[in-house]
């Protein structure tokens, strides 16, 4: 069981971040059988805003028609994965956790090798895998994935940390490619101005999409859902043959 050999990370080498040309993932569709790999997808953004309970939401939605599996990093801990074995949103086999024991950004940006290690011995003892979710260490608002780690990120941020939080910026908020503000449920109770964020998410970003949710109601994360199975359909064409 995957919790009890968490993968730490390796001090020996460092991965070489750069993308591959011809955008994410370019370089390495296919396995080295000729197989199609799993479209991995990273969560990024500021602790406690909702990276855990997204990736539980979008196991239950999505785990019936699609394979999936989940790679989580926290610092010193395994809690994240803990949760996720807990709420029983995948099997035990399906949940990886990465000790990052650094700067939690370090591990998805520049010496990604842990979690690739993780990612890939995710795909080799599940079979057919569709979809990897990392989950990245809680971070800043500067913390983005590697492109030679994913083939795309979602950065979550949530209308409680303060609703100026998309006019800051940064890398995570204008340049992921899904910005995800949740828990608009806690709006009226913290003032947050949701028109004002999404019109300054909206400056910031361009054509890039923003979502809203709200995870305490059922299918609150209906949207984000739909929008990994529209990356899903596309991954299935570009990797057939
Ligand atoms: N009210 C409310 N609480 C939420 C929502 N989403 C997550 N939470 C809570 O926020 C806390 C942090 O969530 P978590 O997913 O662990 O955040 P992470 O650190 O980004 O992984 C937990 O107590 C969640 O139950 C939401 O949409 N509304
Ligand atoms: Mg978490």
């Amino acid at each position: 069981m995957h919790l009890d050999h968490p993968v730490t990370m390796p001090q020996r080498h460092t991965y070489s971040a750069e993308p591959a040309p011809g955008g994410p993932g370019e370089g390495h569709l296919a396995r080295a059988d000729g197989s199609r790999r799993a479209l991995r997808v990273g969560l990024g953004g500021p602790v406690g805003s909702g990276k855990t309970a997204t990736v539980a939401a979008l196991c239950r939605t999505l785990r019936d028609r699609w394979s999936i599996a989940v790679v989580t990093n926290d610092i010193y801990t395994r809690e994240d994965a803990a949760y996720l074995l807990r709420e029983a949103v995948l099997p035990p086999e399906r949940i990886t956790a990465v000790e990052t024991g650094a700067c939690p950004h370090t591990a998805i940006r520049d010496d990604i090798s842990a979690n690739l290690e993780a990612v890939e011995h995710l795909e080799e003892t599940c079979p057919s895998l569709d979809l990897v979710l990392v989950e990245s260490g809680g971070d800043n608002l500067t913390a983005t994935f590697s492109k030679g780690l994913v083939d795309a990120q979602i950065f979550i941020i949530d209308v409680a940390s303060g609703d100026d939080i998309p006019r800051k910026g940064g890398p995570g908020i204008t340049t992921a490619d899904l910005l995800v503000i949740n828990k608009t449920d806690l709006a009226p109770h913290v003032g947050a101005d949701l028109t004002a964020m999404a019109s300054d998410a909206g400056r910031q970003r361009g054509d890039l999409p923003v979502l809203f949710t709200s995870l305490t109601s059922d299918d609150g994360v209906r949207e984000v859902a739909e929008w990994v199975t529209g990356l899903l359909a596309r991954w299935r064409t570009r990797t057939a043959g």
